[in-house]
């Protein structure tokens, strides 16, 4: 017997829905631990970190998941990996991982599209 994950749990029974937690993060409805932000995107610590550093950045536009990005998108798609790359360079001078996880067997909880940067530790590769 081999326990699911429960992050796989999560992906599992999660869905597109008009609004996310997210959304309530980025209008500060609830509190999140967030470390930048500006008018078009935001980054804040995750709350089940995955290693000594793991941090998302997150559009403040409302793009449920990579899949519904469009070529309008452009501009905001690098201006989430450069400021991915910003915060990251300055917590883990030695190396990080981004990751965006798109629909149930990429493992996504959250529909509002997210990049998750991981670091701080030697990371192993392949990913389960
Ligand atoms: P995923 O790629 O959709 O699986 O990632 C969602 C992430 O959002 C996951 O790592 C959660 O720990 C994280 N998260 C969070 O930081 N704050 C929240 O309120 C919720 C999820 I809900």
């Amino acid at each position: 017997f081999v326990a699911m994950s429960s992050e796989v749990d999560k992906a599992q029974s999660a869905y597109k829905s008009k609004s996310t937690i997210f959304d309530k993060i980025i209008s500060k409805e609830i509190p999140a631990d967030i470390i930048f932000e500006n008018e078009k995107c935001m980054a804040f610590n995750d709350v089940n970190p995955q290693a000594p550093v793991h941090f998302l950045v997150i559009p403040k536009k409302q793009i449920p998941m990579l899949d519904d990005a469009s070529e309008g998108d452009q501009s905001i798609l690098g201006e989430l990996l450069l400021t991915a790359k910003t915060l990251a360079k300055q917590r883990c001078p030695d190396g990080y991982r981004l990751v965006i996880n798109n629909g149930k067997q990429g493992c996504q909880s959250v529909y509002h599209l997210h990049i998750h940067i991981i670091g701080g530790r030697q990371l192993n590769w392949p990913p389960g």
